[in-house]
């Protein structure tokens, strides 16, 4: 029976995949833990433990105390939050993988490791972006993500760790809203349509960049943890995606519910440079061929859920 523990589970991410894990793997075999305590589903559900990845220790206790077989290293900086603290973006980003993959290595278990369009940097080839091609980020979220996704294929080449990821696009969700970054516009866009009819973008309306609908990304995360090993030639830092979006298309699609809608630009000049140097499509030949992926939410499903889900939140 699987037994995972998964790191920043407070977080958009997190509070979305711990419940979909504990459907599949039962409620007691998935520990929850972040510095930042549960709300709803993610609290009632399940044991949740109070873990910072920065510290080695703590996080080696909870993986031995829970003897858990696969871990999910979710905490993170966000590429907007890191831009304003650069320091602790890498003290947790890099700090915290690094930990990570020494308690998985110690205590034999798998291990799940988030990267994202941000490893991709304005030298990237942007529409589409291979799976395999220049990574020279601008950021220091994009910093660690590429370092992250070195240290994961060194520690399964090195030490046998079965480390394993895909790249996220930027996340849509209406459950736990996002925790710092420059997609964040895509998920706002709708909490201000339901509730004030209007939204000040801080991105350009042409601004493109690929997206995904958090329960594709949920069972992505999963899939590929549950791929069968023998036809994984990457194994880390999948490309995956499922819509390419501006803020003038997005707007577009919530005016066919939503025909009132306004939106309106304030451009902010760091999140519009960090949009500007990620690629505007990703090619998933790869993670399509080595484990079957395929995203089931498009635009028009993504807007459609999204609106019917959000007018139903308590409080909005
Ligand atoms: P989030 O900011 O919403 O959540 C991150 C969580 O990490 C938070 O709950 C925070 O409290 C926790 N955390 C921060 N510092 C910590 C520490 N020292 N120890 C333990 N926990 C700590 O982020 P998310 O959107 O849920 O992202 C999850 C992962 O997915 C990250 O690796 C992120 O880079 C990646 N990702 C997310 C997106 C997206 O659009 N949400 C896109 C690409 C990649
Ligand atoms: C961010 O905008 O920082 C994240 C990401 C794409 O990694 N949503």
């Amino acid at each position: 029976m699987k037994r995972i523990l998964v790191t920043g589970a407070s977080g958009q991410v997190g509070s979305e995949l711990v419940p979909a894990l504990r459907e599949r793997y039962g409620s007691d075999a998935v520990l929850a833990t972040d510095i930042r305590e549960p709300e709803g589903a993610l609290a009632e559900g399940g044991p949740f433990r109070r873990v910072d990845c920065t510290d080695r220790q703590a996080l080696e206790h909870a993986v031995r105390d829970f003897r858990a077989d696969t871990i999910y290293h979710l905490a993170a900086i966000l590429s907007a939050a890191g831009e304003r603290d650069p320091d602790q973006a890498y003290r947790v980003n890099l700090g915290g993988l690094k930990n990570a993959l020494e308690v998985a290595r110690d205590q034999g278990c798998a291990i799940f490791i988030p990267s994202s369009i941000a490893a991709f940097g304005p030298s990237t080839p942007p529409d589409p972006t291979p799976q395999d091609t220049i990574q020279r980020p601008t950021t220091m979220y994009g910093v660690t993500k590429v370092a992250g996704e070195l240290l994961a294929d060194y520690y399964h080449l090195r030490f046998g760790v079965d480390a394993r990821g895909v790249r996220y696009p930027g996340l849509i969700s209406y459950v736990t809203p996002p925790g710092g970054g420059t997609t964040d516009y895509a998920v706002e866009i709708f909490y201000a349509a339901v509730q004030q009819g209007r939204y000040t973008c801080f991105l350009r309306p042409d601004t493109q960049l690929d997206m995904m609908y958090m329960p594709d990304a949920i069972r992505a995360s999963i899939e590929v943890m549950e791929a069968d090993p023998r036809r994984l030639k990457h194994r880390n830092a999948f490309n995956v995606t499922a819509m390419q979006l501006t803020p003038a298309t997005l707007a577009e699609a919530i005016r066919e519910h939503l025909p009132h809608f306004v939106i309106e630009y304030q451009v902010d000049p760091l999140r519009q440079s960090i949009a500007d140097s990620w690629p505007r499509r990703l090619d998933d030949s790869a993670a399509r061929e080595e484990w079957g992926w395929a995203p089931r939410y498009d635009l028009r499903a993504m807007v459609a859920d999204m609106l019917e889900n959000l007018r139903k939140k308590p409080g909005l």
